[in-house]
């Protein structure tokens, strides 16, 4: 592939923007070389500014269902945009998208939108604490919940210790009340609640994690979480943003029958356009501002482009009903994968539920983030840039998930085995 525009255009981002991104992970840094800049998108292509076109399993870190550019989506967004693009005040679209989300979602009796699924988190953590009256709150190593300072945290030493800051510029006080636990683990969690009684607001979760890559929890795993934290007064919070209307058209928690007590959503529901939510149980949602005491504010948030996207995009996935067909998709991709690895001895373990999977380069079971992390990085590099050479984009980073969409056909699936026959023989 020639991508020298790519390049030019990255060396001139990286004099006025850090690391030439806008978000991390997109630099690339997890699998080395430079980022493509995308010239433009349609259904399951991508085109860089080289001219070049891939294959995308990225969708844009997971909002791209659909596909990219949607004639519906697009015909919703144009009508709308051309009565305004934002107002600052109450409009019709938001209560429609706020019904469709409650429609869908269960355990969602009221929503607030944000404008990010990191906004989404705060305010779900926020109403918890406001909630219970306590601090303490409860992450999984390895699970990604955006980037609010208290969540930027890795595991401290011993098993009650408290989480230590994950990145520079959070002061240590920051992350004093988040405790790790670990996934798929019960005792890790129990632990905590017996260290710190009463003093532990909520547990946050993702239902299948998908930030260390894919790992789905262990069958019993969520319903005996969700006991435990109610044994001890504590909320579970359901972060579904990348999970939400991807994995059902109530996300995890319709799949695995259960109901959280809040949920956060992201991705999907702003169709392409940046939307967060949170929601959860009337009596917590009534104290979010103005109605109670717990404040949370955005200026764009609600806003009717954006509600125009999203509330399209749940209406096709509410009629079409796409997850079946996803899954069997993403099934026969999969199997196409490992049996290619197979027949090149190459060890891989591949994570799927329903369009979300990973391919880790390792031959044991990823059960939480410990043992994903014992995948062989190197190999999962070789691999991306093989393909990418071959015009499929995968997630450029072992530790992320892919995504099937519905734009993909039967033509990218099998063009993404055979060349992945080739990725295996190194
Ligand atoms: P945003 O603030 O990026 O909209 O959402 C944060 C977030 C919260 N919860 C979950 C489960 C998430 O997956 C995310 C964001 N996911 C990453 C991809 N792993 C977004 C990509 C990026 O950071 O650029």
């Amino acid at each position: 592939m020639k991508t020298k525009k790519s390049q030019r255009l990255f060396e001139q981002a990286k004099k006025i923007m850090p690391g030439g991104v806008n978000s991390p992970v997109r630099a690339f840094k997890g699998i080395g070389g430079n980022p493509l800049f995308i010239q433009s998108a349609k259904g399951a292509s991508l085109t860089d500014v080289d001219g070049n076109k891939y294959i995308d399993y990225v969708g844009s870190w997971g909002p791209m269902i659909l596909g990219h550019t949607h004639p519906q989506v697009l015909k919703a967004v144009q009508k709308t945009l051309k009565k305004g693009s934002s107002f600052g005040a109450p409009c019709e679209l938001e209560l429609l998208l706020a019904e469709e989300v409650c429609r869908a979602v269960p355990s969602i009796e009221k929503v607030r939108f944000v404008n990010s699924g990191t906004e989404a988190v705060m305010g779900a953590i926020r109403v918890a604490r406001g909630f219970t009256g306590r601090k303490k709150i409860i992450k999984f190593d390895g699970a990604y919940h955006g980037h609010a300072d208290y969540l930027l945290v890795k595991a401290g030493s011993g098993a009650t210790t408290l989480g230590t800051p994950d990145s520079a510029g959070v002061p240590v006080e920051f992350t004093e009340q988040t405790a790790i636990a670990f996934w798929n683990h019960l005792a890790s969690v129990e632990v905590l609640f017996r260290e710190y009684p009463d003093e532990i607001a909520a547990v946050i979760l993702e239902p299948v994690m998908g930030n260390m890559g894919v790992i789905p929890p262990k069958k019993g795993f969520l319903e005996d979480l969700i006991s435990l934290c109610h044994q001890h007064g504590a909320l579970v919070i359901f972060d579904e943003v990348m999970t939400g209307f991807r994995l059902s058209y109530g996300g995890a928690q319709s799949l695995y029958k259960i109901k959280p007590d809040l949920t956060t959503l992201g991705k999907i529901i702003g169709g392409g356009f940046p939307v967060g939510a949170y929601g959860g149980r009337e009596d917590i949602m009534d104290l979010v501002a103005p109605l109670g005491p717990v404040y949370q504010a955005g200026t764009l948030s609600g806003n009717p482009v954006a509600m125009s996207a999203g509330l399209e995009t749940l209406k096709i996935l509410r009629k079409k009903n796409p997850y079946k067909l996803l899954e069997k998709t993403t099934q026969k991709l999969v199997k196409g994968i490992q049996q290619a690895a197979h027949s090149s001895k190459r060890n891989i373990t591949v994570n799927q539920v329903g369009s979300m999977f990973t391919i880790f380069f390792t031959d044991q079971a990823v059960t939480n983030a410990e043992t994903a992390r014992q995948s062989d990085t190197a190999q999962y590099a070789h691999f991306f840039h093989y393909l990418l050479n071959q015009g499929i984009y995968l997630a450029p980073s072992q530790f992320e998930a892919s995504f099937v969409s519905m734009a993909h056909t039967e033509k990218d699936i099998q063009k993404t085995i055979h060349a992945s026959r080739k990725a295996t023989i190194f």
